[in-house]
């Protein structure tokens, strides 16, 4: 039976180490707030992989072949599906997101944008198996911006095997391993965007499922563990504090921590490895040309 926010929620906060599940940040406030990341100084993963999806485009599009179908996971606003989708002239075009209003936004202004292409939109979790109309044509999975270092490296292996079963080809955004100075201020930015994006979990399970976590005592932190190759994103408890939710009561110390996301980074070689455990026999990549970002083209 598939959990819900309120079960998952109860479920991490019972946990010895509290966590989250980050897909939860996807409201459409955090949907709005993701925006905002991708555009800071400090958050380098969208600026690089746009940079070099524009310089690679053609050797991309051929890598993917042209009038098929494209499937894309976590589209989200859809800024880099559009160069693609401007390359590619796919038939159909189905974008998954778990958010509602991140994907009919984005499906507006794509189908305003291409008035010709076949836009079916899906509205899922990615992590569970979802109906996915298939078509008869070459099909070629997207699934851009780094989504994939949510994942651990297990559920990494079983995501590429699902899709390997769906499509011959498929084109991953990877973030590479680098200078960990540079990952920890793209997750601590001087704004403080993330850190409300982070925040902003708590606020939705307020807003959603009524508990009454009081956001001026939880701090936002992350930090990169290189043994790991991943940034930890955290809330941090400002001190002793009880937090209610229907009847479920969770108790926190001063410095208790609530994990909400991993981001894993690889090595080049690291990912290439992981993709041909996932059954992938060649894997092709695109990186930027400072080497922070990657994007791969791997073929069955
Ligand atoms: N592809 C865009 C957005 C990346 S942000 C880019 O490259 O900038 C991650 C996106 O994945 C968000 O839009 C979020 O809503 C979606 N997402 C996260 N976890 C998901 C899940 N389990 N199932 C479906 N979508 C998910
Ligand atoms: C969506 N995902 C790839 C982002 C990342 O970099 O891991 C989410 C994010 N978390 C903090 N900043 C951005």
């Amino acid at each position: 039976m598939p959990s819900s926010f309120r079960d998952d929620v109860v479920a991490g906060l019972s946990a010895p180490q509290k966590s989250l599940p980050p897909k939860y940040f996807y409201d459409a406030a955090g949907s709005r707030l993701f925006a905002r990341i991708c555009r800071l100084p400090e958050y380098y993963l969208t600026r690089a992989e746009l940079a070099l999806t524009r310089r690679d485009l053609a050797s991309i599009a051929r890598f993917a072949g042209r009038g098929g179908q494209l499937i894309e996971y976590g589209s989200g606003e859809g800024i880099k599906s559009r160069l693609l989708i401007r390359a590619l002239r796919p038939a159909v075009y189905v974008p998954v997101d778990i958010s509602q209003e991140a994907l009919d936004a984005a499906a507006r202004r794509l189908a305003r944008e291409f008035p010709l292409l076949r836009i079916v939109p899906v509205a899922g979790d990615f992590s569970r198996p979802l109906e996915i109309p298939i078509s008869r044509k070459p099909r070629v999975v997207y699934f851009p911006g780094s989504t994939i270092g949510n994942l651990t490296p297990e559920e990494a292996h079983a995501f590429l095997a699902m899709s390997r079963g769906m499509a011959a080809r498929m084109l991953v955004g990877v973030d590479l391993k680098k200078d960990p100075a540079l990952l920890h201020a793209a997750y601590n930015d001087a704004r403080g965007v993330t850190a409300a994006f982070n925040l902003n979990l708590l606020a939705r399970i307020n807003r959603e499922l009524g508990a009454d976590f009081d956001l001026r005592r939880w701090r936002h932190y992350a930090f990169y563990d290189p043994a790991e190759g991943r940034i930890e994103m955290h809330l941090v408890s400002m001190g002793a504090q009880k937090v209610e939710l229907g009847k479920h009561r969770f108790h926190f110390a001063a410095g208790d921590t609530i994990h909400t996301e991993n981001s894993y980074k690889y090595s080049l070689d690291g990912f290439r490895e992981l993709a041909a455990r996932a059954g992938f026999t060649s894997a092709k990549a695109w990186t930027d040309r400072r080497g922070l970002f990657a994007l791969y083209g791997l073929n069955t």
